[in-house]
């Protein structure tokens, strides 16, 4: 009889996991740790409720034998479980293989996968790559840490179909045979050092993406960034470099402000930033990425240019809305914190009247403040902080405030005062609640809001 697969983690990599194996016919064994002990069986069975051959899947909750471990072929394991803790040693010293949630998916995928993975941008970038190929190839799929699960659909690819994946260091900490046609690796800073212990370590985790690339598939690398640059002399495959500061022999990168490609020694303009929506350096870098990877995967330049001047970026982070008497408004309710919000008004280009306060969480927005510097036309406060902010402010020497009681009240002031050329940035440095459901509905309610203000001809 065949043997069983355990699925290691009741979260959403497990659950689609265990669905995608009993819908193909396999006994799974779902195991959770439980260790917040928030999990019961009837939690766990609900997440199955619709799921085809649920009978298939036999859940274990807190602890588990070394039988019926033994009892399994191999364990997928959810990204969120270090592959290095107790668990996982364990089964690893019982004899069973301990495969990522993406491995499972890749033994069903039939088609074409573009895979992107990086510190930063990588949600963005995946995004974008997406919006081109759903333009290029409707049976286009978009999956992995972005939030779906790419067991969720790994066994509907076809022939034709395209997997745009974005994928974190965590889920390629125990890939064997993925292999992406195009792969993508955006930038490495230090990021989940507690979970991979050392900078190498994750480093290799995220280059990782590339190991089983071959000379007809091609790695996409940020020429910028000391240490994708670094890691670059790789036999196996062949790398595009993209560039946001260097006129590069063969790559895609900024030409004044056209983004271009080279190669073969001819130059082909892609498109102009001055027609993007997407603010900010690093969503350049994002754009040359994506530019890169769809280039190689076969989209025709229009399309490319046509989706990206489209793009309005992912929602609420530094999400261009909509331009209303020539005043361009923008969504950063994703701005929690100070840290988040200087990304936004660092961002800006032009005047902006920023609308921020919130929740309190107690941190200081000093740096924030400072990060104004002679952006910031007004500052519209709402929320718990308000005052706090306020003060704030005016000990860093900068007193253009109003105070709003509602986020409606605070679009209605840069409504009726911003001037044509100048930018509306809802980026709060703080959390929703209070106010809010979640960061989300904030975000929702500004860009409704704005959908509807009216335009003065
Ligand atoms: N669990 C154990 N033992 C442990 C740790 C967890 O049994 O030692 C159990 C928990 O009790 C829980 C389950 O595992 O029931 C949770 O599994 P998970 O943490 O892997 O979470 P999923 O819901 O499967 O979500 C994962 C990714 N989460 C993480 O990598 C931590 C999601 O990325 C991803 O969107 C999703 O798979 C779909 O692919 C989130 C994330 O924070 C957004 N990613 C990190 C990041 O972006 O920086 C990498």
């Amino acid at each position: 009889m065949d043997k069983k697969v355990l699925v290691a983690g009741a979260g959403k990599s497990g659950v689609a996991a265990s669905k995608l194996l009993a819908r193909n016919g396999r006994n799974v064994i779902l195991y959770d740790e439980n260790m917040k002990g928030e999990l019961t069986r009837e939690i766990v069975l609900e997440k199955f409720d619709d799921a085809p051959f649920k009978e298939n899947i036999d859940t274990i909750l807190g602890t588990i034998t070394d039988d019926d471990i033994r009892a399994c072929d191999y364990m997928v394991i959810s990204p969120g479980i270090p592959t290095d803790n107790g668990f996982a040693k364990r089964v690893k010293s019982l004899g069973v293989r301990v495969l990522s949630e993406i491995e499972l998916a890749f033994m069903y995928e039939q088609g074409t996968v573009l895979a992107i993975t990086g510190t930063n941008g990588k949600t963005t970038t995946t995004t974008l790559v997406g919006e081109i190929m759903k333009a290029h190839n409707s049976e286009t799929f978009v999956v992995g840490n972005i939030g779906i699960p790419y067991t969720d659909l790994a066994d509907k690819t076809t022939e034709n179909s395209v997997t745009v994946a974005e994928i974190s260091s965590f889920q390629l900490e125990t890939v064997e045979t993925f292999k992406p046609h195009i792969s993508a690796c955006l930038n490495i800073t230090p990021d989940h050092l507690d979970r991979h212990h050392t900078f190498e370590n994750y480093a290799s985790c995220k280059m990782a993406i590339a190991n089983k690339q071959t000379k007809d598939d091609y790695m996409v690398l940020n020429y910028d960034d000391p240490e994708t640059l670094k890691r670059a002399k790789l036999d196996n495959v062949n790398i595009v470099f993209f560039s946001r500061l260097t006129h590069l022999d063969e790559g895609v990168y900024v030409d004044h402000d056209d983004v271009v490609i080279k190669k073969d020694n001819v130059i082909t303009k892609i498109l102009s930033l001055k027609d993007i929506n997407l603010l900010g350096t690093h969503n350049v870098e994002n754009i040359l990425a994506a530019v890169a990877i769809t280039y190689y995967a076969g989209v025709p330049v229009e399309t490319i240019r046509k989706v990206c001047t489209e793009f309005k970026g992912v929602a609420h982070r530094i999400e261009y809305v909509r331009t209303v008497n020539g005043v361009k408004y923008y969504n950063d309710s994703k701005g929690t914190n100070p840290d988040a919000a200087i990304k936004g008004i660092k961002a800006m280009t032009t005047t902006t009247f920023l609308i921020g306060g919130g929740y309190d969480k107690g941190v200081p927005f000093d740096d924030w403040i400072d990060a104004f510097e002679n952006k910031v036309k007004y500052l519209v406060l709402i929320g718990q902080t308000a005052k706090t902010i306020a003060t704030c402010a005016k000990n860093h020497g900068f007193n253009s405030i109003v105070f709003m009681d509602t986020l409606e009240e605070a679009i209605d002031f840069c409504y009726k005062n911003a001037r044509p050329g100048e930018a509306v940035l809802l980026s709060p440095a703080c959390a929703s609640w209070g106010m809010f459901k979640n960061y989300e509905q904030r975000g929702d309610i500004f860009r409704d809001y704005v959908m509807n203000l009216e335009e003065l001809v």
